[in-house]
């Protein structure tokens, strides 16, 4: 198959799935154009059948706004015609559904019918997409959608609630490659974070208001008045700078390693002892899952589809948003028992083989063969 992947380049969520799945895709034999402003972060490789094709978006003195989605559906159409792709998988409602929509009657006008599959990611309808100023497109462009899918069974009961969705939507879970752990990293970094006798806790995230970064800094506060420890902060946003100072306020600076963005988290994950993602929502996860198949339990919140990944007791602990006493709690009884946290990352290891990449990417092919008979 020949298939069209619109996704956002960047850290987040939604662009490392888009693109682990595009590599996967090509792995199967199928042929994969990503089509996008920016090189996707994680595509280090390109090969005979991954292709990437910069979308321009000239700038005019007139336009107070560039008009990305304008570019972008041109580049989709010219694309499509050129490489003869077959089908449009795009990731993230706003403004990719909008803009392939776009792109498919546009082709429809010179007799080229291609079908799109589009999949909800979380902000583009829980924090972005509901709100009124986009409700109507977005409505609209999951509504033309050829298939609709979300990241987790809370995403689709989300959309539904707030959206008046007319088509189905099918549950594909966020994966994860597990051939990559097979085995550990030779080079591990782990004494240049920490001291032997300290538990490393670590957090990833873009740093925005949705992630509590407060909560991440005051759980470790707790923690580290009873148990040596480190706590990891990977990732940048506008949340950062409020958390350095959290932890100047507590006197904890030097506990705190804030290391910036990464595209080799594994090689971080693969030495901590605990996560913590304090969300106040989340429609998956995926970087608790990243976190699970290193071995490390996870500590978060209670909300969205993170249930669905993080297993109460079983892979770490769940509380209420907020919570922190809760959670703090939580990280501290898992960090002092060693039989107990050793029995949890086996289990966090265990749990996110259910996700393996292997196991998901042919649900999409089963989907995609869907979409031919739909459109
Ligand atoms: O976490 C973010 O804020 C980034 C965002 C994105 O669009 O990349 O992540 C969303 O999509 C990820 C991949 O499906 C999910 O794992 C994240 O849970 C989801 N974020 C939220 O729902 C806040």
């Amino acid at each position: 198959m020949k298939i069209g992947i619109v996704c956002y380049p960047t850290f987040g969520g939604s662009g490392v799935v888009a693109t682990e799945l595009g590599i996967a895709l090509g792995n199967r034999g199928h042929e994969v154009h990503f089509i996008t402003y920016k090189q996707p972060v994680r595509l280090a490789l390109l090969s005979s059948n991954i292709h990437f094709h910069e979308v321009h978006v000239p700038t005019y003195p007139l336009f107070h706004y560039q008009p990305y989605e304008l570019a972008l559906s041109s580049k989709l159409v010219d694309m499509v015609k050129l490489h003869k792709i077959e089908l449009l998988h795009v990731h993230y409602a706003i403004p990719h559904a909008y803009a392939g929509y776009m792109a498919k009657q546009m082709l429809a006008e010179e007799g080229i019918s291609i079908p799109m599959v589009t999949t909800l990611h979380g902000t583009d309808i829980t924090l972005v997409g509901s709100h009124p100023f986009y409700k109507p497109a977005v409505t609209f462009s999951i509504n033309k959608s050829d298939v609709v899918t979300s990241v987790s069974q809370s995403l689709k009961e989300d959309t539904l609630r707030l959206f008046d969705v007319k088509n189905d939507i099918h549950v594909v879970p966020n994966f994860i490659d597990m051939s990559k752990y097979k085995s550990k990293f030779t080079d591990c970094q782990r004494s240049m974070m920490a001291d032997e006798d300290e538990k490393i806790i670590t957090h990833i995230s873009n740093f925005r208001k949705v992630k509590r970064i407060k909560d991440v800094i005051r759980i470790f506060n707790e923690v580290q008045k009873k148990i040596p420890a480190k706590l990891l902060m990977i990732g940048e946003g506008p949340e950062k700078e409020g958390a350095e100072l959290l932890c100047k306020e507590l006197g904890i600076a030097e506990k705190v390693l804030y290391l910036g963005n990464s595209n080799e988290i594994d090689r971080i994950l693969c030495f901590s002892d605990l996560f913590l993602l304090p969300s106040e929502t989340e429609s998956f996860g995926l970087v608790a899952l990243e976190a699970m198949a290193n071995s490390a339990p996870v500590i978060s919140s209670d909300t969205g589809g993170i249930p669905e990944v993080n297993k109460q007791g079983i892979t770490g602990f769940l509380s209420k948003v907020g919570d922190v006493e809760e959670m703090s709690r939580n990280a501290l009884k898992l960090l002092s028992d060693e039989k107990m946290l050793k029995q949890f990352k086996q289990n966090a290891r265990e749990e996110a083989e259910k996700f393996d990449i292997e196991k998901i990417v042919p649900l999409y092919e089963e989907i995609y063969q869907k979409a031919f008979t739909i459109a």
